[in-house]
């Protein structure tokens, strides 16, 4: 079959982002037998048209539509993707008359409401490289489609299909021999442009913190990929588009023990040079790893530490308490790595007396960047949604597309400015949801002064400091003005 995959994704802040789940969907087609074209959406002026030539030049049999984000995950600066989606759909309905099918970590935590407000013909929850080759085998045949895990239709779930896929049907070895199609997009530009490839080296995440969708979206179970088939990737990478920082996009890096580093010994064992970040738990983050990850190239590290307050950590569901994450942080810093620390401010049963733990404990740890989201992005389907519906505190239909956010009614007047005042005092903090992380002007510029990798490295530089904090000069105490495309429960 003639099969187009469109990226839909136009997001560049923190940075563009090359779609490598499209590009592992279009690896599985293509090996399936299947004539695969791509249409990447994110740059140029004029994506839709450029849409609109693509789908009437290739006259695909089916269209497949990857959706990354449904919003920022920001409040109360909230930026919904929907329209944006909307839109490319209207577009690809104009051009062709092939089915449209759905998939995507934006459309598999929402699947359904994806396929009412997008009308699409087909869609697929969770990770696709069999799912989508089947769906395409029982259409080019004339079967009846049932049997592909987390197949939706028209109607909703495809019978003995539907939902995303239960543990034991997510394949331990997703990764055989499948490498991402990277050669069907404009790799080179996204490297340019956001500073970084990206490289997978498992799924799945066995913790079970409240808020957080990775659980639903790659399972709770670790499935990973062999270090020598990690590193292959890697020096090919190298070789095909010169060496460049890569990001490993796992839910964290350095769990379960035994992983990172076996993929650092190997990076070491044959003197790959290679630049690299991830995101990583201060579970079982001890002096041996972070030096391990420091000397196989690792120059950042994203700490999910989310607050450094005992109880507020067993109320996030955290699997550590506030004396490991500083441990960690310091046993980062000491080995040579720049720390980024992303936390969220707001969740329920959040205090004044917890909010200003985090923040004492955090001057002590003096970590390169801070990322703090105020209030939690609601999910549906995640603990700390489904124990908010159970205790009537929300009802269910708050949470859907809109996007929702909780912020801890107790602590909502004081937030913004307190938080504000810390990221001026400190001048190494980010507050998406406050003020743009950065302009894509600023963003271009260093991008093309040579600067890769993440750019909240840069914040290491105390000249930084100073542009940095000039945006909370002024503390806004208010949330500002509600944005009508959003709410808060
Ligand atoms: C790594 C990561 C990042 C890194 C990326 C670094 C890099 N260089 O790649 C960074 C930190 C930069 C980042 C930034 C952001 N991220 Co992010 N990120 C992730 C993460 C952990 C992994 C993404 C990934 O690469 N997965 C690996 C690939 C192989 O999986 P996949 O894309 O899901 O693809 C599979 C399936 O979805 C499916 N599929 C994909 N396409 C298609 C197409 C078809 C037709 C079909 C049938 C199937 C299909 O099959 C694929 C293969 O199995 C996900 C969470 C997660 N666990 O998925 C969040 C996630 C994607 N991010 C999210 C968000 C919100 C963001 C930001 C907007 C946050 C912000 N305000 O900065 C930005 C947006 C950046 C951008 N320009 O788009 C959300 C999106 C949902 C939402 N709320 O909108 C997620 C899901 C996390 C969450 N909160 O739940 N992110
Ligand atoms: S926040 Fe991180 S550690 Fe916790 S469940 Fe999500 S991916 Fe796993």
């Amino acid at each position: 079959m003639r099969v187009l995959l469109v990226s839909a994704n136009r997001e560049r802040i923190p940075d563009p982002i090359f779609p490598l789940g499209l590009a592992y969907v279009a690896a599985a087609a293509r090996q399936a037998g299947h004539e695969v074209a791509v249409a990447d959406l994110c740059f140029g002026r004029a994506p839709l048209r450029t849409l609109t030539c693509r789908v009437r030049y290739f006259q695909p049999d089916i269209v497949g539509l990857s959706l990354r984000n449904v919003d920022n995950a920001a409040y109360p600066l909230t930026v919904d993707y929907l329209d944006q989606h909307r839109a490319v759909v209207g577009a690809l309905r104009a051009a062709t008359t092939a089915p449209v099918v759905l998939g995507g970590s934006g459309f598999s935590i929402m699947p359904q409401a994806y396929m009412q407000a997008l009308d699409g013909d087909w869609g697929i929850a969770g990770e696709a490289e069999v799912a989508f080759p089947g769906l395409l085998a029982a259409l080019q045949n004339g079967r009846e489609p049932d049997g592909v895990a987390g197949l939706y239709g028209r109607d909703g779930p495809v019978a003995g299909s539907g939902g995303l896929p239960a543990p034991h049907i997510r394949r331990r070895g997703w990764h055989d021999g499948l490498w991402p199609a990277r050669d069907l997009l404009d790799y080179h530009r996204y490297i340019r442009r956001g500073g970084a490839g990206n490289v997978q080296t498992k799924r799945g995440c066995v913790f079970k913190c409240s808020y957080c969708t990775y659980p639903l979206l790659e399972g709770n179970r670790f499935r990973t990929r062999d270090a020598t088939d990690v590193v292959d990737e890697i020096e090919a990478l190298m070789q095909d588009y010169r060496p460049h920082p890569i990001f490993f996009v796992d839910s964290i890096l350095n769990f379960p023990r035994g992983h990172v580093e076996s993929i650092c010994e190997e990076i070491l064992r044959r003197g790959v040079k290679v630049r690299w970040s991830c995101y990583a738990t201060p579970v079982k983050l001890d002096r041996h790893q972070a030096q391990l990850m420091a000397a196989a190239g690792c120059d950042g590290i994203e700490l999910g530490t989310d607050a450094v307050d005992d109880e507020q950590l067993a109320r996030l569901g955290k699997s550590f308490d506030a004396q490991t994450a500083e441990r960690a942080n310091r046993y980062c810093l000491e080995a040579g790595l720049r720390v980024c620390q992303t936390l969220i401010f707001g969740a329920p049963g959040e205090t004044r007396a917890s909010i200003r733990a985090t923040c004492t404990a955090l001057r002590r740890m003096n970590p390169t960047a801070v990322v703090a989201m105020t209030g939690v992005r609601l999910y549906p389907g995640t603990p700390l949604t489904n124990s908010l519906i159970e205790q009537g505190r929300i009802a269910e239909s708050a949470v859907g597309l809109l996007p929702a956010f909780y912020v801890e009614p107790d602590v909502a007047d004081f937030l913004p400015g307190y938080l504000q005042r810390q990221a001026y005092a400190a001048g190494n903090w980010v507050l998406p949801g406050l003020a743009a992380p950065i302009l894509p002007g600023s963003q271009r510029l260093l991008r093309r002064l040579g600067i890769s990798g993440p750019l909240w490295r840069l914040l290491q530089n105390r000249w930084m400091h100073v542009i940095n904090r000039t945006r909370f000069r002024r503390p806004n105490t208010s949330w500002g003005v509600p944005h009508p495309k959003r709410k808060v429960v």
